[in-house]
């Protein structure tokens, strides 16, 4: 393997044995002595990577919208939109889940210290900038009513998610996270979306495996083919 191919590997088994402990036990309590342990790597390497838990921290946050497949490209946008919430329900299951998801969305999420120096705008920022993407193609498409603010609905999915991520965490363990989704969408798209798109549109909140499975094939291979 090329000694660059090999750098980038390790730095990702370092970064997801710190996303599984940001994870487990938050970031105030996680040590680099637990992330170290996890990974199985040496301190040499690890800090030949990062030279901070805060850095590891940001690298884990900065992975949050990366980390996401893409799901296949829908007729409709907002179709698109709904399949990509399912999918990230998905990764955020108990077993189906993604480390790197789980624990960048936790260290978002949790409120933190304000000396804790994390900025956890990285990754809001993301998602409100990806949401402005999906919703003006939308627009363009005429899916959505011409007057539909965009930027003001990207805030409001991103918020929404997020609110309804937490309270589906703390009521059943996120086990009814795909219907708390189906919901928001349900309640949102008939503000927003003209009404031909509606009745278009598939709102069964079962369909998380299936846009996963999709997703991965989409991928192909590519998963071996590392960046760098
Ligand atoms: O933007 C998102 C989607 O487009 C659906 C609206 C998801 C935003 C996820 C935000 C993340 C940060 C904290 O989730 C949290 O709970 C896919």
């Amino acid at each position: 393997m090329a000694r660059q191919e090999r750098a980038v590997r390790t730095r990702q088994k370092i970064l997801v044995s710190a996303a599984e402990v940001f994870d487990e036990v938050g970031y105030e309590a996680a040590t680099i002595t637990d992330i170290l342990k996890k990974s199985g790597m040496t301190k040499g390497a690890l800090y030949f990577h990062f030279t901070s838990k805060e850095e590891l921290a940001q690298a884990v946050l900065a992975e949050q919208v990366l980390a996401m497949p893409l799901v296949p490209e829908r007729d409709l946008k907002l179709q698109q939109s709904l399949d990509e919430s399912l999918l990230l329900t998905y990764l955020l299951g108990r077993d189906t889940g993604d480390p790197i998801v789980q624990g960048s969305i936790r260290l978002t999420v949790d409120q933190g210290s304000p000396r804790d120096g994390l900025d956890r705008q990285v990754p809001m920022a993301g998602w409100i900038q990806h949401n402005v993407e999906l919703l003006s193609e939308a627009k363009v498409r005429g899916e959505i009513m011409a007057d539909t603010d965009v930027s003001r609905v990207a805030k409001l999915m991103v918020g929404s998610f997020t609110g309804i991520q937490v309270l589906s965490r703390i009521m059943s363990d996120r086990t009814d996270m795909a219907e708390r989704v189906v919901d928001l969408y349900r309640h949102v798209m008939p503000s927003i979306a003209m009404p031909a798109v509606l009745v278009r549109m598939d709102f069964t909140p079962t369909r998380g495996p299936e846009i996963y499975e999709a997703a991965m094939k989409l991928r192909g291979g590519a998963e071996l083919v590392l960046p760098g």
